[in-house]
């Protein structure tokens, strides 16, 4: 009898943005079980294990996994479901061909490069780094996408704060003593912050959740506050405007640390300046002191809050008094109206958010409305209102990731071989992609996807095949066969991350974390490096593709990031597979917030609730406009009076897991589609029937299940599915599409602007991702209608 071995894997259901590390135990050349990983000293209570993760080691055992390259069958459409078996070697002669013929009739940028690698563990790993570099001396046309999309959080972060991350240690959130969840479900979707919220309850806290469904995180709260769709950044306004006319604002946070002293030209609505310094009203001397850029600290002892003033012949207001303005239309009548919410409700929030010393506002991603932009900023600006900014237990979390400090490995040389400048990937808005592609002068010829699941998660999905229609070759590389494969010419099996060597670095926990090959793949099944090095010698371009992934893995720990440059001993990739993982020079306290010390990378150096670059646009202040499709509550004359909600499953990760029955099982064995049953009343629908959901788009049919949880007005469908799970139809057909020309809008293109003016790049800086920013993701602002399903097609068109 051998003995149990471990190595460590990243989670392979990671895209949760849980990023857990797992100890992995091997006997007899299989997997046995997965585990939590036991960290010690400060990182102690970081080790965490779910469901998901548990279930997972169940996975490289699929019968239903690829394990052979697959090529359509001659003669066959693409989505015909016909395949061929064929060898490694005649994928990638034949692919290479084809890609080689492209590039000298069209250019090698008719080849478009598709890699969203945020669920795919290790995120920021060689799938990533090796797809970039190949994209970037080949020159492929890079649809940027990645984090664009989980856009509110970035665009308002971007504006409040500086930055377009909103990164932080969800062990913040430990000595709040109310936690605001909003618009998040982290008690199902971000289970390993969850577990740090039931400690943080333990210790004290109270937990609101302002939510559509009674989700998990509604059914574990201490007050659930059932807010109409998209209705959240009138909310936040009118408890802002509550907290500011009641005089409950904290107004030493405000002075010191956000620009609400900060003088304002009435006519222009920018800041008033000499030279580049800012202007504020100096009560003592009774006149305009100037404030120079990226100023931490108010250099002033009595500056005004409040007033009007005439400066240099110029008319102009503090910003908080442009505040107080602004928000006094939004009453709690008006709100109520609006919300949903009762203006008692409204009011009391208002006044505990405001006087509660230490307050953690908790959002992750589920305002995905078009006004998200505006909403997400409301929430900033109540949190900065109220001076729960940037300490332990009183800080802002958007975007809901868990995350330690950043690991920054050595990888943008790796990336860019020919440097940010010289790179011949030709990035493009993920936008202009769809609508360049879907023109009639479409300018692509070859789709190569190596992480996401475009078909399924970027919605419509109609519009995918038409596009494909018009390619010469589509290229899916997975482990599944999923809903873009199916669409697909050739695809192409992966190594699980239980079979490839990589560096855990997004769920670092403060450490360095070597990934092993816990077992063998299927024979059939290669890394990325192999695939990438098989077209790349194909293809004249061999050099760029000479390495080892453990070459590779030793290059990328070549960082000059201080908190791994100056470990001692050196780490190399030795050091690190004796002692599988390393703990960075980070200290133990205190726990990472990009917010902590308020050192911002604004223009003014201040957490800016009034942004200037937007004043133009009418923008300074956010605002709430209505939402894009979803019909409001009640409208009747809607032609799709329902909103579609497909929010995520506890036990699927988005698509990646659907294909082990038990998950299936767990999630209810089959899709059902769920409403109030007052809305089935109205409609006449019973408990169990068939349904067909549709609107402009497409439709699905399922079976239906009355729920008092959904709201009124809501329609919902877990999140998961593949499209061979439905009868007819998929919900990815009729969900509004992120990049839709009709979402973008003037705000998102200034972000763009405004962020590319301030230094950004479409590749981040350490180049792990290539970044789209300048769109909303809108899939929660879809309507749609629901009828009994008589089996005629009807909301299908051809
Ligand atoms: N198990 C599991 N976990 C996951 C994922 C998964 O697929 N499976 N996916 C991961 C990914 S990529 C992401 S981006 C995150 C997303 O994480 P979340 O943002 O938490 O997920 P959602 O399910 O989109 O939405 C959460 C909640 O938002 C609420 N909501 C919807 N509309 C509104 C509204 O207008 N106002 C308010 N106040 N609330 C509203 C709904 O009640 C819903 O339960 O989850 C991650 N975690
Ligand atoms: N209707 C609807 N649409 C949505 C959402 C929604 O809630 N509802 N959520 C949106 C959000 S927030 C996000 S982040 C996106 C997610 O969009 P995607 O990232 O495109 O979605 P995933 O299903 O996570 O795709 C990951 C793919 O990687 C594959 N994979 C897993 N492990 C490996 C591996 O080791 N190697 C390789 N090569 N492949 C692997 C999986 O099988 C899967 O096909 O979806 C968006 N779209
Ligand atoms: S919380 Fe997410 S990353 Fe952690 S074990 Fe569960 S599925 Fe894996
Ligand atoms: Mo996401």
């Amino acid at each position: 009898m051998s003995q149990e071995s471990f190595v460590y894997t990243a989670c392979p259901g990671w895209g949760d943005h849980d990023y857990c590390a797992i100890k992995t135990i091997v006997k007899d050349g299989k997997i046995v079980r997965t585990e939590k990983v036991s960290y010690e000293g400060p990182e102690a209570v970081y080790g965490h294990i779910c469901q998901k993760g548990i279930l997972s080691c169940r996975q490289p055992y699929n019968p239903n996994r690829l394990v052979q390259p697959l090529k359509r069958k001659e003669g066959t459409p693409r989505g015909g479901g016909e395949w061929e078996k064929i060898s490694w070697d005649q994928a990638l002669d034949e692919i290479a061909a084809k890609l080689d013929l492209i590039r000298n009739e069209s250019g090698p940028e008719a080849v478009a490069w598709w890699s969203l690698p945020a669920a795919l563990p290790p995120s920021m790993g060689l799938e990533n780094v090796l797809a970039r570099r190949f994209a970037a001396v080949f020159g492929a046309t890079d649809p940027v996408n990645s984090i664009g999309l989980d856009n509110g959080p970035l665009f308002s972060h971007f504006y409040d704060f500086g930055s377009c991350m909103p990164s932080m240690d969800s062990e913040r959130m430990i000595g709040a003593e109310l936690i605001v969840v909003w618009g998040s479900n982290p008690i199902e979707n971000q289970m390993r912050i969850a577990m740090t919220m039931v400690r943080a309850r333990e210790a004290g806290a109270r937990v609101v959740d302002i939510g559509l469904i009674f989700d998990g995180t509604a059914g574990f709260a201490d007050e659930f506050v059932g807010a109409a769709a998209g209705s959240d950044g009138y909310l936040a306004l009118a408890m802002a405007n509550y907290v500011v006319s009641n005089e409950l604002q904290n107004t030493e946070f405000l002075l010191a640390h956000s620009v609400a002293p900060y003088l304002v030209d009435v006519a222009t609505g920018k800041h008033m300046r000499r030279g580049d310094d800012y202007l504020v009203w100096d009560e003592e001397s009774g006149a305009a002191a100037a404030i120079p850029p990226k100023t931490a600290a108010m250099p002033i002892a009595k500056p005004a809050l409040k007033g009007e003033f005439t400066v240099d012949g110029v008319v102009c207001k503090t910003a908080y008094t442009l505040l107080e303005e602004h928000l006094a239309p939004y009453t709690l009548e008006a709100a109520a109206g609006i919300t949903r919410v009762d203006s008692a409700t409204i009011a009391r929030l208002a006044r505990e958010f405001a006087i509660t010393k230490n307050v953690y506002t908790f959002a992750a991603l589920g305002l995905r409305y078009k006004n998200q932009g505006h909403t997400y900023r409301a929430i900033d600006l109540l949190a900065i209102l109220c001076g729960h900014v940037g300490e332990q237990g009183n800080a802002i979390h958007l975007a809901g990731t868990a995350s330690c400090y950043p690991l920054v490995l050595n990888d943008a040389p790796i990336s860019q071989p020919l440097g940010l400048a010289g790179t011949k990937a030709v990035p493009i808005k993920m936008e202009t992609f769809f609508i360049d592609a879907s023109s009639p002068d479409n300018p692509y010829r070859a789709f190569i996807k190596t992480a996401g699941n475009p078909v399924h998660q970027q919605p419509d999905s109609k519009r995918w095949k038409a596009i494909f229609d018009k390619m010469d070759l589509v290229v899916d590389f997975d482990i599944w066969l999923t809903d873009t494969g199916e669409l697909a010419d050739y695809v192409l099996p992966d190594c699980m991350p239980f079979e490839r060597m990589d560096i855990i670095n997004m769920a670092n926990y403060n450490h360095v974390t070597l990934q092993e090959p816990a077992i063998d793949p299927p024979d059939g099944c290669k890394t990325i490096n192999y695939l990438l090095s098989g077209l790349a010698s194909r293809l004249g371009l061999g050099e760029y593709f000479d390495k080892t992934d453990e070459e590779w893995l030793e290059l990328r720990l070549q960082t000059t990031y201080p908190p791994v440059a100056t470990l001692e001993p050196k780490l190399t990739l030795e050091r690190l597979k004796k002692e599988k993982m390393v703990r960075m020079n980070v200290p133990a306290e205190p726990k990472f917030d990009m917010l902590a010390g308020l050192q911002l990378p604004t223009p003014t150096g201040k957490c800016e609730f009034y942004a200037e670059r937007l004043a133009d646009l009418g923008a300074a202040l956010p605002l709430y406009t209505p939402v894009w499709e979803s019909p409001v509550i009640g409208d009747i004359d809607s032609a799709y009076p329902f909103q579609l909600f497909t929010g995520r499953q506890r036990f699927f990760m988005q698509s990646m897991f659907t294909d082990d029955p038990i998950n299936v099982e767990l999630s209810g064995g089959e899709p059902y589609t769920r409403i109030n049953p007052a809305d089935a009343a109205t409609k006449g629908l019973q408990d169990g029937e068939k349904v067909e959901v549709f609107n402009g788009r497409g439709h699905v049919v399922t079976k239906l299940e009355l729920d008092e949880s959904v709201p009124q007005g809501t329609l919902h469908v877990w999140f998961g599915w593949r499209a061979r799970h439905f009868e007819e139809g998929t919900y990815s057909e009729m969900v509004t599409p992120i990049c839709n020309p009709g979402i973008a809008d003037e705000l998102s293109d200034r972000w763009m602007q405004d962020w590319l003016a301030a230094g950004g790049i479409y590749y981040s800086p350490a180049d792990f991702m290539s970044i789209e920013i300048a769109s909303w993701d809108a899939y929660w602002d879809s309507a749609a209608d629901i009828r009994k399903w008589d089996g005629a097609p009807t909301g299908k068109e051809a």
